[in-house]
């Protein structure tokens, strides 16, 4: 099934597309390493990948947050700058959003993902911070506005203009990003060839891909993807909504299609991985008796917060039939993902525990 605008094969055994969007089966990673391949790894378009060519690409930086003019870089000027590669997760704010209607049967707005809507990669680029402060960012500056490339977004007949989001300047000059590889390579066109922004931890729609300008701005900046997206909405939340989403929450998937089938009196090793954008995983545990027991699983790396860990943990079924399989993690600050999410109309940061059914043969 081709998806709109995404130029990558997407081979079913691999992806299910969603609209203009692909999403990780994870049963395919079973067996892969920490990192998502790149052809493995999810693609979450508002419209349609550009083809950008590097050497006519051009970064502005501007705003009344400088010091100065604008400061134009060239993809060379970047490369030229000192480098730093980190292993994170791009995860997009809907991921799991599908369960608040198939296991909590609340309504949602957005794409139904599963929880595939996640990937890890080594990304390499320069910090944020040393191209703002290049470009003369001053003391006054707030909010830090990076801009896509791609084409505008048309929602509802309502032109919303191209994809961007407000960073604040705190997390701008922390620990934020312009990568220009991505597994050792330069980064795709579907994941924002040449240069994107990621934003260690936060919601995907942080990570802005394609980026062509950047406005610095000493007065709060605002755009669609941070007042009327991306923030909650519902009976838990005031009336406004509540503060635009950051960090990601605490989720894990197993390795394994929704409704495999296993043998019987057989081992099998049930494979997975936990992850969240608040603090690292320190513990997974797994029923495989729709949470009557829980056995914790063993994890194989060493968990840090914008990343995930992959665990296993072997499992013989003496009983036919369907079962419920669980995964639960909790965090270095005791955090445990919930029985049931709380919910929100758009479906954002579903973090309760997911039920996975398999049938026993
Ligand atoms: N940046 C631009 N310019 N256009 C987009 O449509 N989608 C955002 C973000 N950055 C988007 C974007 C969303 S919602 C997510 S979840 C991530 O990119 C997905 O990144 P990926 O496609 O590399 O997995
Ligand atoms: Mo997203």
């Amino acid at each position: 099934t081709p998806a709109p605008g995404i130029v990558k094969p997407l081979p079913p055994e691999v992806f299910t597309v969603r609209g203009t969007n692909a999403e990780t089966n994870f049963a395919s990673l079973r067996g892969t390493g920490l990192l998502t391949p790149i052809d493995h790894f999810f693609v979450r378009n508002h419209t349609a990948t550009p083809r950008i060519d590097a050497a006519d690409w051009r970064l502005t930086v501007w705003g009344s947050g400088l010091t100065g003019g604008p400061v134009e870089f060239g993809y060379d000027e970047l490369r030229a700058l000192p480098s730093v590669s980190r292993t994170l997760f791009v995860e997009c704010a809907g991921n799991g959003r599908s369960y608040y209607t198939t296991q909590q049967g609340q309504q949602v707005t957005g794409t139904a993902w599963t929880l595939g809507a996640v990937g890890v990669a080594r990304w390499r680029g320069v910090r944020l911070a040393d191209v703002l402060r290049r470009a003369g960012i001053g003391r006054h500056a707030v909010d830090v506005l990076p801009r896509g490339l791609d084409d505008e977004v048309v929602s509802n007949g309502v032109n919303l203009g191209h994809v961007r989001r407000p960073l604040p300047v705190a997390k701008a000059l922390d620990d934020v990003l312009l990568a220009y590889e991505m597994n050792g390579e330069p980064l795709p066109p579907d994941h924002g060839h040449p240069v994107r922004v990621i934003a260690p931890g936060w919601v995907g729609i942080s990570s802005v891909k394609w980026v062509g300008d950047i406005e610095v701005s000493d007065e709060p900046l605002y755009s669609p993807w941070n007042t009327d997206m991306y923030r909650l909405f519902g009976a838990a939340y005031p009336p406004g909504g509540s503060a635009p989403l950051t960090r990601q929450t605490l989720k894990s998937a197993f390795e394994l299609a929704s409704g495999a089938t296993l043998p019987a009196h057989r081992r099998t090793v049930l494979t997975g991985r936990s992850w969240s954008g608040g603090a690292a995983v320190q513990r997974v545990d797994v029923s495989t008796d729709t949470g009557r027991t829980w056995r914790r699983a063993r994890l194989h790396d060493v968990p840090r917060r914008g990343s995930w860990v992959r665990w296993s943990t072997p499992w013989v079924p003496h009983e036919r039939g369907p079962a419920v399989l669980l995964a639960r993690a909790t965090d270095v600050t005791g955090r445990v993902q919930p029985p049931t999410a709380v919910h929100n109309t758009q479906g954002y940061l579903f973090d309760a525990v997911v039920r996975h059914p398999v049938t026993v043969v």
